[in-house]
């Protein structure tokens, strides 16, 4: 087997040749270097299980145990993110980018379909690289220098709502209002330098971007939504992964959103995250 990176469409590459379960340092080296490169990383035909998941996610860092999306009944590093034929909502169905809430964002998280619908529940990606870079002078000198503001709270807290229509609730399989609580809704560079790439990325998202620092949501409202519709309509840094029976993707929370679509009412999808830790953004 050989491996073989094959960038994807709008953003990410797919790595083929490869075993998860039995990497050298080599391959994994070079996988940790694609994930930089490329912001999303996708595996297809992997015949993983818990333990291996858990020792691949390790291979980049420390495990971030979710505080509010359910554990794996056996496992504590792995958060399900599930959706039963009852439910209506799914986790993480608009766009956003995972943990922007937190003082040290999540370096990213390895998904695995476990439990796949018939027919749709695929996940979409964005390139926030990309996303910069296509911005207009204009927007790109309007937020030079400027932080923004980030919070959970009005997504995992008590009373969650669905603002910008970008919710990440899902009935019940997440929040945790005591947690929520304590968020300390921290400030990020409105572009960071990623602490991988080197490169300059958008760090704000829909879900968890409340304000620019120093102005109210409203104050706020014109320019945020300009950048957002930006990403929105920009379709040629956008993916679509559609799942299969053994595949795995790994995103970079810093230089990419995603979107779980919600189109398989009734059918079922049981997917095995693990998250791992990341660092202050500058
Ligand atoms: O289910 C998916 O495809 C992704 C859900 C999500 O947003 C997440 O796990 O962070
Ligand atoms: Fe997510």
């Amino acid at each position: 087997m050989t491996l073989t990176i094959t960038p994807t469409q709008g953003v990410g590459a797919e790595i083929t040749g490869i075993d998860l379960k039995a990497l050298s340092d080599a391959e994994f080296q070079a996988i940790e270097q694609a994930f930089a490169e490329h912001g999303a990383i996708f595996f297809r035909d992997q015949d993983t299980n818990e333990d291996d998941h858990i020792a691949f996610a390790q291979r980049f860092g420390d495990i971030n145990i979710n505080r509010f999306f359910g554990a794996h009944p056996g496992y504590p590093q792995i958060a399900m993110v599930a959706k039963e034929p009852g439910d209506t909502d799914n986790i993480g169905g608009g766009w956003h980018t995972d943990h922007s809430y937190d003082f040290e964002p999540a370096l990213g998280s390895v998904l695995v379909a476990r439990e796949l619908p018939a027919t749709g529940g695929d996940t979409m990606f964005a390139s926030m690289y990309a996303a910069y870079e296509t911005l207009d002078d204009e927007l790109k000198s309007a937020i030079e220098g400027r932080n923004a503001v980030h919070s959970g709270r009005h997504i995992f807290g008590e009373g969650a709502d669905t603002h910008y229509n970008q919710s990440d609730a899902g009935e019940g399989r997440i929040g945790n209002s005591d947690v929520a609580e304590t968020l300390k809704d921290p400030v990020h560079p409105v572009v960071i330098t990623h602490p991988l790439s080197g490169k300059k990325a958008l760090y704000v998202n829909p879900a968890f971007t409340v304000s620019f620092e120093g102005e109210s949501r409203d104050e706020s409202a014109p320019l945020m939504s300009k950048l957002f519709a930006h990403v929105f309509s920009s379709h040629a840094l956008h993916t679509r992964f559609v799942w299969k029976p053994g595949s795995i993707a790994m995103w970079d929370n810093c230089s990419t959103w995603h979107w779980a679509l919600n189109d398989y009412q009734g059918q079922r999808r049981i997917m095995h995250r693990i998250t791992i830790e990341g660092c202050a953004l500058h």
